[in-house]
């Protein structure tokens, strides 16, 4: 991080007071961990900071601590909009362009007059922000905001849990320090927080053991729906509004399915689409091993984006013709 940047945020934070921290729309574990880990550490100081989520989170992650505390935009618009306008600062952490929040937010977020400071890891920063921590090198936003932290020379004020939070991050951004992006820095950064006293391991079993039974119908029912292209090295499932309705689905119970299509032998590439009849649209998640960057192929084809091994994507035609689309573009997609 850039000294003068630094400086210039602590000059900044000395003149507030009332700081928004905002992460993306359908936040996930690097989301809630680096915005709650930095909510700790602002309230350390003496700011009243609030958390604003533009939509609610997933239950797995509803024991962060402090998590109780967060204002969610679309369940309180106005009200939100409110602490929004009065705010001196914003922080918006795990995402780069104002759009990540929805459309309604958006517009918000984009009338108000307040300097914003962007923390965030994915690729193609927009220039919204006063400062821009963008850092496409990291594994997780929660890892930057403890660089974030101790570059402002406040690493004493990490405490439990600070550390618990920005660990949730850590660990779900990194599929469990499997991916690419896992470094040596990241398991020093781990160690130090073990070493404050998280429990990394009551922490696992609150992200990964914690499922309710129709969560894991609904994982049995997309690994029933999975499809196999051997010649493009891809695989992929779905699931139809009506399946997670008939399955009771709740939010978050999609989580981490994706994985799964990995998990076979020569398999590179594989794509989870999810019906959403609320919001009109399939979502789609891309994941992939080695070279064969998803984010590029996420924002060339379904208006999406996010790192080179990970990336989100949407469609507004029908699921039968999101995934006919899907297969008609590997045919001219360089898989390997
Ligand atoms: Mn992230």
């Amino acid at each position: 991080m850039n000294p003068d940047d630094i400086s210039g945020v602590r000059q900044l934070l000395a003149l507030t007071k009332k700081i928004v921290i905002i992460p993306h729309r359908n936040p996930d574990g690097d989301a809630m961990g680096s915005t709650l880990g930095l909510y700790h550490f602002l309230k350390y100081k003496g700011h009243e900071p609030v958390v604003i989520t533009p939509n609610e989170f997933p239950d797995f992650l509803a024991w962060l601590p402090s998590s109780e505390k967060v204002r969610v935009f679309e369940k309180e618009t106005e009200a939100v909009t409110k602490i929004l306008k009065e705010a001196d600062l914003i922080f918006t952490l795990d995402f780069n362009v104002l759009s990540r929040t929805g459309d309604q937010m958006e517009a918000v977020l984009k009338e108000l007059k307040s300097p914003f400071i962007m923390i965030d890891h994915h690729q193609k920063p927009g220039n919204y922000a006063a400062y821009t921590f963008s850092d496409t090198s990291y594994g997780s936003t929660c890892e930057m905001v403890y660089h974030f932290i101790n570059a402002l020379g406040e690493d004493s004020l990490i405490d439990k849990t600070i550390a618990t939070c920005l660990y949730t991050g850590i660990v779900t951004d990194s599929g469990s320090f499997r991916y690419p992006s896992t470094t040596g820095t990241t398991h020093r950064v781990v160690a130090e927080f073990i070493d404050k006293g998280i429990d990394n391991t009551a922490i696992h079993s609150l992200l990964f053991d914690n499922h309710s039974h129709n969560r894991i119908l609904i994982l049995a029912r997309a690994l029933q729906n999975m499809k196999v292209l051997p010649a493009y090295k891809t695989s992929y499932t779905s699931l139809s509004q009506e399946e997670l309705n008939s399955f009771g689905h709740a939010k978050g119970d999609t989580e981490g399915i994706v994985n799964y299509g990995l998990g076979m032998k020569d398999i590179m590439f594989t794509a989870f689409f999810t019906e959403n009849k609320d919001e009109g649209i399939i979502k789609i998640s891309f994941r992939s091993k080695g070279d064969f960057d998803v984010n590029q192929y996420a924002r060339e084809h379904f208006s999406g984006g996010g790192h080179i091994n990970a990336a989100g994507g949407k469609s507004t035609e029908s699921l039968e013709a999101t995934i006919q689309k899907f297969i008609a573009t590997l045919a001219h997609t360089k898989i390997d």
